[in-house]
């Protein structure tokens, strides 16, 4: 409101300008914008009166001109999204293999930010200036080497009974195994952990219902010591055979505990159960009916280890042998309870449950799933598990009470060679539906109809579930074709009791021919498909050009509560105030020694156009710690910060006090400046970092 405010006052005094004086820093900080604007004005009424064809006047003859249907034309009214007009929901996509998370509206298809969380990124100083994002960084470093990439697949936010509450956003790594949490008040990363025992984690992050645990699970089975269990990356060695892999690789199902008040999973509060090595694959954990239950698909139960130099049939042959998978039924509660009263071991900073005892406690049961299934999905009344075939052109219902029952009557059909009771399909099954070639993902919307992601199809599937959402269920009602390779597909809070239907966005692998060609990479390819109606219709293309995103969960804009700027002097790590905030006025330089080392620190502040002290000196050798406090309580007020050839670069939001830290090793004069446009005279906004010999 404040802002809002000052941003009126500000245009009465542009309005006026001429009678108004502006002092010298009301025209650094506002000036700067109001000449820009003038300039742009300028120059369109220019190009209006140079004779040049007039614009259309109608839509018919802009249709006309850009050569545009009726329907692009609806499509356009249907997503445009005027500048100051808000999205009716946020996005939040996995970035994929650039370890990051993208910020989407929904229905303009605008990327708002792109989220640093495994990938250092500089323009948010992300692991190249403040000590504090180096420290998250590190946190998921795997003990070997620092990792500098993450593949993020599944993002989800937290809960609250079940409903998605705009708190916190969590996403794993698939490929180093570990899971982050960002905080949705400054869409920032403020934790990254290494799943214990684990190399790599493909489903999940999936909350509990009241975020008490966020459930992972591993996907390629991992070496574990063949004596103690467990893994140690970079220590584990056990010899590849056939053998081995049965009797020594493990998978895992993980409950991370999350710590709601600092923001923070906390392995000491953490539970593990172990695996046999099928390649888990999607998580998904209930909640009504279903509380208290936890599920992931699999595949390669066959064991396969590949070989194809020795004959063995290539890994994608030896994984798709059986009829039959299993989905794994754990019962996290259960398991809870068994750890609460001492139950399990605890094997490299976690507590596990092994197999064995799983299976003695009757935490595990599994239950066979057609052909290579992938997808893990509840219904929204938390009463179905919907489970794709991937190789069969069908999506498995299954019924959670029958389950219960089935478990509780134990209507096992035989256990699997590692002691599972494997529960017999026909008692469990609710439906199969018939959707096409190669489902994957499906989502729901708030009038009973699901959507299944057809890979080999191209093409999405709308059917109708059946009791006690519609009497005549079960059944395919629409296709829509997408373009093309579609994995996973997001509506508005699905996968959550109250799912809010209206659009569906549809994450293809492929873009083919639909965008420019901007070299043999391709975007992927986001399409927004409107759903409110009796039909699907296609609104909208939205190329990705970084990395490739898997999943995403879309929220409705108003649950999020995000920062405008920060409490002065705050640590957006704990959101406390820095020890080392300081205001204007107290800035300086100090030089000790600590533990024998020669130390400099230096108090400055930041704020348009001034860095201060604008000289900051050391001696070679010196540590150098570099107290910045943004002074500002602007929206938006953001400064940059970066020493030449350091590999340096911070970002210090409106309020924010962070630290950069590092070893003064050569002796130099070396520029300081700010490196966002932040006013008129941004560019006078620097200084030195003088480092005597
Ligand atoms: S997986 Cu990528 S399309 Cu990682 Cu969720 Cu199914
Ligand atoms: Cu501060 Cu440019």
């Amino acid at each position: 409101m404040a802002e809002e405010k000052n941003a009126k006052k500000n245009n009465k005094r542009n309005n006026k300008n001429g009678e108004t004086k502006l002092t010298r820093r009301e025209f650094l900080s506002f000036g700067g914008g109001f000449i820009a604007g003038f300039a742009v004005g300028a120059g369109i009424s220019r190009l209006g009166g140079g004779g040049a064809p007039a614009a259309p006047a109608s839509f018919a003859e802009i249709m006309e001109q850009r050569g545009l249907t009726q329907q692009d034309a609806i499509a356009a009214l249907k997503t445009y999204t005027p500048g100051g007009k808000y999205d009716e929901f946020i996005m939040f996509a996995s970035g994929g293999h650039s370890g990051q998370v993208l910020v989407i509206g929904v229905p303009s298809m605008r990327l708002y930010k792109v989220i640093a969380v495994f990938t250092p990124e500089p323009w948010q100083g992300y692991g190249y200036g403040l000590k504090e994002t180096h420290e998250v960084l590190k946190g998921g470093y795997n003990g070997i080497r620092p990792l500098s990439w993450g593949d993020t697949h599944h993002p989800e936010i937290s809960r609250t009974n079940a409903e998605f509450d705009g708190e916190w956003l969590f996403i794993n790594d698939k490929a180093n195994g570990r899971a982050a949490v960002i905080s949705l008040k400054d869409f920032e990363t403020k934790q990254i952990v290494k799943v214990p025992n684990t190399q790599t984690v493909h489903g999940g992050c999936f909350a509990t219902p009241n975020t008490e645990y966020v459930a992972i699970v591993s996907q390629y089975a991992t070496p574990w010591d063949p004596e103690k269990g467990g893994y140690i990356p970079g220590e584990t060695y056990v010899e590849l055979t056939e053998e081995n892999y049965k009797k020594y690789f493990r998978g895992t199902y993980t409950f991370l505990a999350f710590d709601r008040k600092r923001g923070r999973f906390d392995l000491s509060k953490s539970f593990q159960i172990e695996l046999p090595p099928y390649t888990q694959d999607l998580v998904a954990v209930g909640w009504g009916p279903s509380d208290g239950l936890a599920f992931c698909n699999s595949f390669n139960t066959e064991l396969a280890v590949g070989g194809v130099l020795k004959g063995k049939p290539p890994l994608e042959i030896g994984m798709s042998q059986n009829d039959f998978d299993y989905l794994h039924v754990i019962l996290w509660k259960k398991a809870e309870q068994y750890v609460k009263e001492g139950g399990g071991e605890v094997i490299n900073g976690i507590r596990v449950i092994r197999l064995k005892e799983a299976v003695k406690e009757g935490l595990i049961y599994f239950v066979p799933e057609p052909k290579s299934p992938h997808g893990c999905d509840i219904t929204p009344n938390g009463d179905y598990v919907c489970v794709s075939g991937k190789l069969d052109p069908v999506v498995t219902v299954y019924s959670v009470e029958k389950i219960k029952r089935a478990i509780e009557e134990k209507k096992f059909e035989k256990k699997d060679p590692y002691g599972v009771p494997v529960l017999k399909f026909d008692e469990v099954v609710e439906a199969q539906i018939e959707v096409g070639l190669g489902p994957l993902h499906t989502e729901f919307d708030d009038k009973g109809y699901a959507y299944t992601s057809l890979f080999i199809d191209n093409a999405v599937a709308r059917w109708k579930l059946g009791p006690p959402y519609n009497e005549d269920g079960w059944k395919v009602v629409e296709r829509i074709p997408i373009n093309y390779n579609v994995g996973h597909l997001a509506t508005p809070e699905s996968n959550s009791p109250t799912p809010k239907g209206k659009y569906l966005v549809s994450l293809n692998k492929w873009s083919i021919e639909r965008f420019p060609l901007v070299g043999p990479l391709h975007p992927q390819n986001f399409q927004l498909i409107d759903i409110s109606g009796e039909r699907m219709q296609l609104l909208y293309d939205m190329p990705i050009g970084l990395g490739e995103p898997h999943y995403a969960k879309i929220i409705s804009i108003e649950k999020l509560k995000p920062l405008d700027v920060y409490p002065a002097g705050t640590d957006p790590l704990t959101f406390q105030p820095h020890p080392k905030a300081i205001q204007q006025g107290q800035e300086r330089i100090e030089r000790k020694q600590e533990n024998g080392k020669w130390v400099t620190e230096i108090y400055a502040t930041l704020i348009r156009s001034t860095i201060t002290p604008d000289i900051m000196k050391a001696k070679v050798g010196d540590i150098v710690r570099i107290y910045l406090t943004n002074v500002e309580y602007t929206r938006d007020a953001t400064h940059g910060f970066c020493i030449a050839e350091y590999n340096i670069n911070a970002s210090l939001e409106p309020g924010e006090t962070g630290t950069i830290e590092f070893v003064a090793d050569k002796p130099g004069v070396y520029a300081i400046y700010c490196t966002e446009f932040c006013s008129p005279l941004h560019l006078e906004m620097a200084g030195w970092l003088v480092i005597e010999p």
